[in-house]
């Protein structure tokens, strides 16, 4: 039996594939994007502020400030907080009256 050439009929009426909504998609890409963006910003954010305050970048006598522990030694003018909460060995010496004040 000879084959036969589809019909014009039969090529328009085949079913078609999902129609895409390509604004969606746009979107989609878009919210995506912001997302990705955001959380690198935020990232960046947080390891900034460990790095600020992680052990070893500030020295635990100065616990509400950060100030890195010697070397080097450092006076009250190369610090630039004032009347800061001083404990334990105070190894720059910021709190010389020992009332727990330091660079008054
Ligand atoms: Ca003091």
């Amino acid at each position: 039996m000879k084959k036969q050439p589809p019909s014009i009929e039969n090529i328009t009426s085949r079913p078609r594939g999902p129609r895409v909504n390509y604004a969606n998609v746009k979107m989609f890409v878009l919210f995506t994007v912001i997302l990705v963006v955001l959380a690198l910003v935020l990232t960046a954010c947080k390891k900034k502020d460990i790095a600020a305050t992680a052990p070893g970048k500030c020295d635990r006598s100065y616990p509400t400030v950060c100030i890195p522990p010697p070397p080097p030694d450092l006076d009250c003018n190369q610090v630039k907080f004032r009347r800061f909460k001083v404990v334990g060995a105070d190894p720059h010496h910021f709190d010389r009256d020992r009332d727990g004040v330091g660079c008054e």
